[in-house]
């Protein structure tokens, strides 16, 4: 398979099902076309600069038999143009990801009826099972057993492959629960093994493509939790106070790890997060800045769990090469110490403070903090 052959994905499901969250879940893909009429007949074409994968990403089915029609004579014309006239070595779809929620058991039956009638009359066609919003681990043996039989119930002649249980997304149960992002790349993996030219780039390519999406849902995960940060430390006290965001970076350190799938201990957790290390960097950076109160702490608070998840991933990534290990606490405390305090955003906010002192009354942390990173990202690549 060379560089440029990608698989044609046809992303199907009802309304709401999770099919432009999984698709955005999918490390480096970047939406390469918009087809169709009005905003809601709108097909995009995702592309995966990762994965040699192109998502088709359909209008969802909606409860009226009308709309369901029109969904389905949408993706049968949209496909019969778009995808199968390109070239002779680019024909159709390649494989169909059939997004099923996974909190509607009841509806599994019904949901698939309609997505087979969108394909009918495709020969053996390669279908994935993916069962969204898989948040509980529990559910998950019924659900498959339930999308097993409502296949088993359905037209014989669709090529069932595999069932895949994802979570496109992290899901926060509670405060202190947080469901990690799962199943991506297997799924990717799996869809690519069907593949007789993809699964030679598979075995060559593999384990990059892999680390490359474990690093972007991380990056995601930072992201978001910085977002959390910058709201969460702007309240007006003292920043030695900040055991506040202590929460949130056990959460995203945790997080992080089980991406990785590195067996952490709570004793590893609390060396990184409750260290003395992270508050001394805070309070370093608030006596450079000109200004003080809750904006700064904010400001400050989304800096700091930013460099630590990033410096997480960092100690992650050598975990998963052999490089660190986590059972050595102190050292493993060192090395994310260490990458915290050379993480660019520390600096970056510094800077921004110095040379924006005037114009920053009337800002909100939040803009402040997107405007440090937005002047990062043009200067070194970031997650975003
Ligand atoms: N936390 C979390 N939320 C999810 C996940 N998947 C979907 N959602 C949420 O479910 C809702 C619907 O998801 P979408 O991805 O927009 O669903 P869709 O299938 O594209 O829907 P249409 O475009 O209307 O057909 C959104 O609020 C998502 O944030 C997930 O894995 N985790
Ligand atoms: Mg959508």
């Amino acid at each position: 398979m060379e560089e440029s052959k990608k698989m044609n994905i046809l992303v199907l499901g009802v309304s709401g099902a999770g099919k432009s969250t999984l698709i955005k879940a999918i490390s480096g893909t970047e939406v390469v076309t918009g087809v169709g009429e009005g905003n809601t007949q709108k097909i995009d074409v995702y592309e995966s600069s990762t994965w040699p994968l192109r998502c088709i990403d359909t209008k969802g089915f909606e409860y009226n038999i009308i709309e369901q029609y029109k969904t389905i004579h949408q993706i049968k014309k949209f496909t019969k143009e778009q995808i199968a006239d390109k070239d002779d070595d680019n024909v159709g779809i390649d494989a169909v990801w059939y997004c099923i929620e996974g909190t509607a058991r009841r509806t599994f039956s019904h949901n698939i009826n309609l997505m087979n009638k969108a394909i009918k009359g495709w020969k053996n066609i390669p279908v994935f099972a993916v069962i969204t919003k898989s948040y509980s681990e529990v559910d998950i043996p019924a659900n498959i057993e339930a999308v097993e039989q409502a296949f088993a119930k359905s037209q014989k002649s669709i090529n069932l492959k595999k069932i895949i249980p994802v979570v496109a997304e992290e899901y926060a149960i509670n405060e202190e629960v947080i469901v990690p992002p799962r199943g991506i790349d297997t799924l990717c993996l799996e869809t690519l093994d069907c593949l007789d030219e993809a699964k030679e780039l598979n075995k060559t390519n593999r384990d990059a493509m892999i680390l490359e999406q474990k690093r972007f849902t991380s990056h995601g995960l930072v992201i978001g939790s910085t977002t959390s940060a910058v709201v969460i430390g702007a309240v007006p006290i003292p920043f030695p106070d900040s055991v506040i965001l202590v929460p949130l970076e056990t959460g995203l350190t945790k997080l992080i790890f089980k991406i990785y799938g590195i067996d952490y201990s709570n004793d590893l957790i609390t060396g990184i997060v409750g260290s003395t290390m992270l508050t001394n960097i805070a309070k370093q950076i608030l006596k450079t800045i000109p200004i003080a109160g809750a904006v700064a702490n904010g400001v400050v608070g989304g800096a700091l769990v930013f460099a630590l998840g990033e410096s997480v991933i960092l100690a992650s990534e050598a975990m998963y090469s052999g490089k660190l290990d986590p059972t050595k606490i102190d050292e493993t405390v060192k090395f994310v110490g260490e990458k915290v305090k050379e993480n660019p955003i520390i600096d970056y906010t510094v800077s921004y403070f110095e040379k924006n002192k005037d114009k920053i009354l009337d800002k909100k942390p939040k803009e402040i903090f997107n405007e440090i990173l937005d002047s990062m990202k043009n200067t070194k690549r970031i997650a975003n």
